[in-house]
């Protein structure tokens, strides 16, 4: 509680700044880095409350008669569209980076392991809600099966789409990433996954927001720092948008 009320203050302390005028000291390295450390004291804060509680699950009875498809709901590139026209029949996703197995996963292979299903409520940051179903393995089952290096700290999903020419990714970290909701969902209300919600495959990290949830994840990369990956904030949208790159709620 004492931590939710000092990040409350921090942030009214940046929008006196913004009242003042001074948009130029908003900027500066020190209200830049004030905000940061906002950002970090949400999420330990939450995690603190939290711990690794589990996102609300709904009945079948709750879920959305509509769900919106956002962002990105095609894909232009020809490997992709090539494996689409197979009903990705010969697609795999690729795991590498700081593990000790790469692996080449057929879609088939991730079907085949022990899965997880939930219906829980998306939440878009454009103002938008939807409850859904999703079905796939953990992706704690996937990242045992390639076992971590000691220097892993983050995993990367890597997307087939790009939003204007920048590829779409995004990343989390081994806390979430070992969520027992942590899935890679195939399956979304019963069905596989349509190509605008991101077939074949998807992220679903409860607990975090819409652009969190990575559609048409081809590759997952296992990081020791998001530093040097494009933008370097570990994101699309946090790169090109200034999101929040720990998007708890
Ligand atoms: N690859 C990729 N993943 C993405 C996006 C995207 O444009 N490309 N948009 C994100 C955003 S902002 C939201 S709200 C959700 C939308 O998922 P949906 O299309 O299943 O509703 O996907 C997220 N994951
Ligand atoms: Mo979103």
């Amino acid at each position: 509680m004492t931590l939710r009320l000092t990040r409350r203050g921090l942030i009214g302390g940046g929008g006196a700044l913004l009242l003042s005028g001074c948009d130029r000291l908003s900027e500066a390295p020190a209200a830049k880095s004030l905000m940061q450390r906002a950002e970090g004291l949400t999420m330990r804060s939450q995690r603190w409350l939290m711990g690794d509680a589990l996102a609300r699950e709904f009945a079948e009875a709750d879920m959305s008669p509509v769900f919106r498809a956002n962002g990105s709901t095609s894909v232009d590139d020809a490997a992709y569209r090539a494996h689409a026209a197979q009903g990705f029949a010969r697609w795999a996703l690729v795991v590498d980076g700081l593990v000790k197995r790469p692996l080449v996963l057929p879609l088939a292979a991730l079907k085949a392991m022990p899965q997880r299903r939930q219906i829980t409520r998306h939440d878009c940051v454009e103002g938008w809600s939807a409850i859904g179903q999703w079905q796939g393995p953990q992706l704690a089952q996937v990242l045992a099966m390639a076992g971590l290096l000691p220097a892993a700290r983050y995993a990367v999903f890597h997307c087939a789409d790009r939003i204007g020419g920048a590829p779409y990714y995004e990343s989390i970290d081994l806390i979430d990433a070992f969520h027992p909701q942590t899935i890679l969902a195939w399956q979304m209300n019963g069905h596989p996954l349509p190509l605008e919600h991101g077939a074949p495959l998807r992220l679903r990290v409860e607990r975090q927001l819409g652009y969190k949830q990575a559609k048409y994840v081809m590759r997952i990369e296992l990081v020791a720092s998001l530093a040097s990956l494009f933008g370097g904030k570990g994101g699309y949208w946090e790169d090109a948008g200034d999101y929040a790159w720990y998007a708890g709620i």
